[in-house]
């Protein structure tokens, strides 16, 4: 028996609203979506299970229809879906009229419910949410009945408000399988048994590294599960260490041959670190504007010697402001503090000379 297993599509969310890539990610969430449908068109798996939030908000008719429609062209494979807490079944909820294709099976309510299907052979237990928050831990005292085939249970959240969740309760529970959903980065809880796939795209700058679903088999009460990377980008953070020589156009070039190297789709955190000549005056919107660049963390500093420096202006305010920070233990921010305010010092008494 073989079976994908993905979570927290999102769609309709628009991610990284105001960059200039932002626009076409909400396209692309359901273009990879489709992908996956297709995939499955052309190598059928028996389920596929859909552990929550599958639409960023309230769905609309629509938006139920194209994704059902979505399904019919796979009437082979099963399919198992809940509401998420971003998706929740309201009691306004389109979800709640929705009439499905044949292959899909909706766990509607907020009450366990087990959905058991003879061909092929499984079980599954699952609920759906009614609310954006769920306290009650609903999934840990949840135990299988004794019965033959691929027994699973589908389940969302995880977190203090989203249905928190016992792992070693839950995953000795009986089941074969625990479909998760909720956690935007992939997670295995448990090898081949008790795995978020993480968000199928990532949906925010904090979804970083890979992203896609996961794909497995059931065989005579073994599960082998792994993980996909499916995603169409990702969000990387990319580190560029500067020298006393560097120069913004030097910089602007490592940073062309790195995107280029890691890949134009991503979508990249830049930080700088190491030193860099004084007179070298970053301009990080520059930077922005040669990729997907989310942000510019500057955590490199001028390359002064404050010991050099306190010896040449020993009894002079830049001498007092020197001894102020060398007497102590620096945090990063006073570090920082001290490079922008010997900087502008610097700097004054050279105009005032
Ligand atoms: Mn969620």
């Amino acid at each position: 028996m073989k079976f994908i297993h993905l979570a927290d599509v999102h769609l309709g969310a628009v991610p990284d609203k105001g960059c200039p890539w932002s626009a076409g990610r909400g396209e692309e969430i359901w273009e990879t979506f489709r992908r996956v449908i297709a995939g499955i068109r052309e190598n059928p798996v028996d389920l596929l299970f859909i552990a929550g939030d599958l639409f960023h908000r309230q769905p609309l008719p629509g938006e139920l229809k194209e994704v059902n429609y979505l399904f019919s062209t796979i009437p082979e494979t099963h399919v198992f879906l809940m509401a998420g807490n971003h998706d929740c079944m309201r009691k306004d909820s389109f979800y709640r009229t929705f009439s499905w294709a044949e292959n899909v099976h909706f766990f509607a309510g907020e009450k366990m419910r087990r959905i058991r299907l003879e061909k092929p052979r499984v079980t599954v237990y699952g609920l759906g949410y009614e609310h954006q928050e769920i306290r009650e831990p609903l999934y840990d005292g949840v135990k299988p009945s004794e019965e033959d085939g691929f027994r699973v249970l589908l389940a969302h959240g995880g977190d203090e408000n989203h249905i928190p969740i016992n792992v070693r309760a839950v995953s000795q529970a009986g089941f074969d399988y625990i479909a998760l959903g909720h956690i935007h980065r992939p997670q295995v809880l448990v090898q081949n048994k008790m795995i978020y796939p993480g968000a199928l795209e990532p949906i925010d700058r904090n979804d970083t590294g890979p992203h896609g679903y996961v794909e497995g088999t059931y065989e005579d009460g073994l599960v082998q599960a792994e993980f996909v990377p499916f995603a169409s980008r990702s969000y990387q953070k990319l580190v560029l260490t500067l020298r006393e020589d560097s120069t913004q156009l030097s910089l602007e070039d490592m940073l062309r041959m790195d995107i280029k190297r890691q890949g134009a789709r991503n979508i990249y955190h830049v930080v700088l670190r190491g030193v860099r000549s004084p007179d070298l005056l970053l301009i990080s919107e520059k930077l922005k504007s040669l990729g997907n660049v989310i942000e510019v963390e500057d955590l490199s500093h001028p390359a002064y010697d404050p010991e050099a420096l306190l010896r040449q202006y020993g009894g002079t305010l830049i001498g007092d402001y020197i001894e102020y920070f060398l007497d102590k233990e620096m945090s990063l921010a006073e570090e920082k503090a001290l490079y922008y305010g010997l900087q502008a010092l610097l700097e004054t008494s050279r105009q005032v000379k």
